[in-house]
């Protein structure tokens, strides 16, 4: 067992809500429980307590839900006890300068991904496990998410490089037997390079596989754009239910990008405000223009926002500016005062005093995102670091293929196996794994 101070953190975001969680590992929780609430837990693990917590000068701090697990059967494999406090800052600052108090050495705040650090040294999860937790929580793509569930419940067995591991394993192996014990080295090396081949072959096909799959969005990219002053900051706020944006009657308000994400019928939205376009533009706001511009190039849709008029020309020139093909809905926004006077079947009319879901329905938000979604059956076996990896893997073929010495083919496949091992966190090499673990959160 990994030796070590007793940390705590928050596990939650320190927040007016709910609960605040707080998290202890190591040697010293059953100190620190007894300290705060005066009660053993040492026979009671894995049961919820529902106690009262005091500092040292006996003052109450909050009444609590308090678990604590015993050492092995724990998420860190030490000793932990999770307290859930009622959510309020004051009380939060309390219960952490009441820990701090106990005049215990070795106990201290956790560092980022510490709990899961000390998981991982204490054979709880492995480093690709510990990975799959923290990109379970960051990604907002389902696909990544579904495989780090598999690679968390199941194992590292369920990434495509484990299998590639092997093989290369099995390549060194062949290696090192031919130079120890084979005469004619050279028709052995025929061989091994057939099976460089077969490994290579097999790095691409991982990678094709896996390519396009994790490339599949799962958020739709909606950019308001029109003239200055036609209401897009309005329609904006309505969409994403905030008062974000700023709205005035003073032309060229909004100057630079804004955006917000929106869930509506299970499907999330991203959504882009932006400066308008006129004529005569002041300099902050043709900057923000050029912005919108820039952007637009991931934009999946486009809402081009006019009042009752819109000339060929300026329809033609947002249509060039912003490279719109076919994805885009012309808006007659401000219909109370000004009716719809193009000839186009595609244009909706709008006015502020909608309300927010009839105006989400008159978009018809539902059928762009699933026209532009596809939302099957996501399976990958790689993540995002492990297609960068094997990117880099698939770099040395050329170099290694052209090789005629079995010794320099030996260094070579050797070097790829130690990349790999890396990649495991088979090389246990703590400044790597405290920085992995250091982008997790608090508390994790
Ligand atoms: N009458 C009317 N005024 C609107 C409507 N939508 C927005 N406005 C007003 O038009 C002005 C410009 O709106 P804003 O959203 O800032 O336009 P933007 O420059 O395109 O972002 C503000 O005074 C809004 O209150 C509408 O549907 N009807
Ligand atoms: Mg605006």
């Amino acid at each position: 067992m990994y030796n070590s101070d007793t940390i705590y953190s928050n596990f939650t975001p320190i927040a007016k809500s709910a609960v605040i969680g707080y998290r202890i590992s190591g040697p010293l929780t059953l100190v620190i429980l007894a300290n705060l609430t005066n009660f053993d837990f040492s026979k009671k693990p894995n049961f919820v307590f529902y106690k009262k917590l005091y500092d040292q000068k006996k003052e109450l701090i909050d009444i609590a839900n308090i678990v604590y697990f015993k050492s092995p059967r724990s998420f860190t494999g030490e000793d932990i006890a999770e307290i859930y406090i009622h959510g309020s800052l004051a009380i939060a600052s309390h219960l952490e300068k009441a820990i701090s108090c106990i005049s215990h050495l070795g106990i201290r705040a956790a560092k980022k991904g510490e709990f899961s650090f000390r998981a991982m040294l204490n054979n709880k999860i492995t480093l690709k496990q510990g990975h799959s937790i923290n990109n379970m929580i960051v990604s907002d793509n389902i696909g990544l998410i579904n495989y780090s569930k598999k690679i968390l419940f199941n194992g590292d067995q369920e990434s495509a490089l484990y299998g590639l591991k092997d093989y290369i394993v099995n390549i060194y192996s062949k290696i090192i037997t031919t130079i120890d014990f084979t005469e004619d080295e050279n028709f052995e090396l025929k061989s091994i390079l057939l099976d460089i081949n077969i490994f290579f072959k097999n790095v691409q096909d991982a990678l094709t596989k896996n390519r396009t799959t994790i490339e599949q969005k799962n958020i739709l990219n909606i950019m308001i754009i029109g003239d200055v002053n036609t209401g897009k900051s309005t329609i904006f706020n309505k969409i994403v239910d905030s008062e974000r944006a700023i709205v005035t009657n003073i032309k060229g308000t909004t100057r630079d990008i804004i955006s917000e994400n929106m869930i509506y019928n299970h499907k999330t939205f991203k959504i882009f405000d932006t400066a308008g376009y006129r004529k005569k533009q002041g300099k902050v706001e043709l900057i923000g223009y050029k912005k919108a511009l820039k952007i637009s190039k991931n934009i999946d849709h486009f809402f081009i926002v006019f009042n009752g008029k819109l000339t060929k020309t300026a329809l033609k020139r947002m249509i060039n500016d912003f490279s719109i093909g076919t994805n885009y809905t012309l808006i007659s926004n401000k219909s109370d005062i000004q009716k719809n006077s193009i000839s186009l079947a595609n244009v909706i009319e709008t006015n502020r005093d909608m309300l927010r879901l009839q105006l989400l329905k008159k978009l018809k938000l539902v059928n762009i995102y699933n026209k532009q979604i596809k939302t099957g059956k996501k399976e990958l076996s790689l993540n995002k670091n492990e297609l960068i990896f094997l990117e880099n893997i698939l770099k040395k073929k050329d170099y290694l293929l052209e090789q005629k010495d079995i010794l320099i083919i030996q260094e070579i496949i050797r070097n790829i196996i130690d990349d790999f091992s890396e990649d495991f966190g088979y090389i246990n090499n703590e400044d790597i794994l405290d920085n992995v673990f250091s982008k997790f959160c608090i508390g994790k």
